[in-house]
């Protein structure tokens, strides 16, 4: 990568699910977690429904880029308790860890008691189990790491607080469903393009320098909030430590339907897939309206935490 020309290659097919693509009446599709299951690429994507409320669809691809969507939604607001009264007003942003071969969904949950952070497993993509609420409200885009670190399990999420920008927070858990030790990672950067709040994007992917975190961040204009996408490295061991932020955004709004849609000036991730090449597919939503996708190398996003980081 040579000058500030973004990391992120974009898919020239983008963008890669519309509207159009879903078999049941939705009026988007976007913010999809995406993992590889076997020889397939498993996305779990939000749409709106034409009621303005949000359910989770399923789709799979043998490629990463041209995906089939599955006849029927994967995750609609459950009619069982304690589920019930939490999702009542939708099911949003999910995101997919594999850990010890089970995949595990944290997706929000809205209600009229705000929005809070489920967990959800799943082995085969076809039956999904419901584990528990695992934030109180006003905590969403809650990402788990794939791996344990003293034997605990932990996490990247962004509770919300009218006292400071809203910021990025690490926490830690014996069994996913109880969390604890929590402490503030990451936050945005007075006057920068992710001064209005950041939170964490796709859950971190391991390489040998540390876990990235690829995260979205928002500035506020007069013609409303922009959002972009950083990236960010913690230390493989202790991944409260922030060994460094790229000071630019990797990723920003520019394509037609990216700029204008749903919510406009928005690119939003989800879910990242690491491919054996170096390189990672990154996944995102356009403007709250489409699913793309892009390519970059892992040691440009190294490089740019590492070389080009914020002070
Ligand atoms: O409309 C842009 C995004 O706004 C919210 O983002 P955040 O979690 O940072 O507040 C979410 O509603 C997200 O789904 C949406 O894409």
């Amino acid at each position: 990568m040579e000058g500030s020309a973004s990391p992120v290659r974009r898919y020239p097919g983008n963008p890669i699910l519309t509207k159009d693509d879903i078999p049941y009446p939705v009026a988007t599709v976007h913010n999809a977690g995406v993992v590889r299951f076997g020889q397939l690429y498993i996305m779990l994507f939000r749409s709106h429904l034409r009621n303005g409320r949000s359910i989770i669809g399923i789709a799979e691809s043998s490629d990463g880029f041209d995906f089939k969507v599955r006849k029927e939604p994967f995750l609609t607001p459950s009619s069982e308790e304690p589920f019930k009264t939490y999702e009542e007003f939708g099911v949003e942003d999910p995101r997919i860890t594999k850990i010890d071969g089970d995949f595990y969904i944290t997706y929000s949950a809205y209600s009229r008691y705000g929005v809070r952070t489920c967990l959800a497993r799943t082995r085969d993509f076809e039956h999904v189990e419901r584990m528990a609420p695992i934030t109180q409200a006003d905590h969403r885009n809650v990402v788990l790491f794939p791996e344990k670190f003293d034997g605990f399990y932990a996490r990247l999420d962004r509770p919300h607080s009218q006292i400071h920008p809203w910021s990025i927070w690490i926490s830690y858990s014996p069994d996913l469903i109880h969390w604890g030790r929590s402490q503030v990672v990451l936050i945005p950067q007075r006057y920068h393009w992710d001064e209005l709040k950041v939170g964490p994007g796709a859950p971190p992917i391991r390489t040998e320098s540390g876990w990235l975190n690829i995260f979205h961040g928002a500035f506020e204009t007069m013609d409303g909030a922009i959002y972009r996408l950083g990236v960010a490295l913690h230390d493989l061991k202790d991944p409260s430590r922030v060994l460094g932020i790229a000071d630019e955004w990797i990723l920003q709004p520019e394509d037609p339907w990216e700029v204008t849609g749903y919510v406009h000036n928005v690119v939003f991730t989800c879910g990242a897939v690491a491919e054996d090449d170096g390189t990672v597919k990154i996944y995102w939503g356009g403007a709250d309206s489409v699913m793309c996708v892009g390519i970059a190398a892992v040691s440009d996003l190294i490089n740019l935490c590492l070389q080009r980081g914020r002070s």
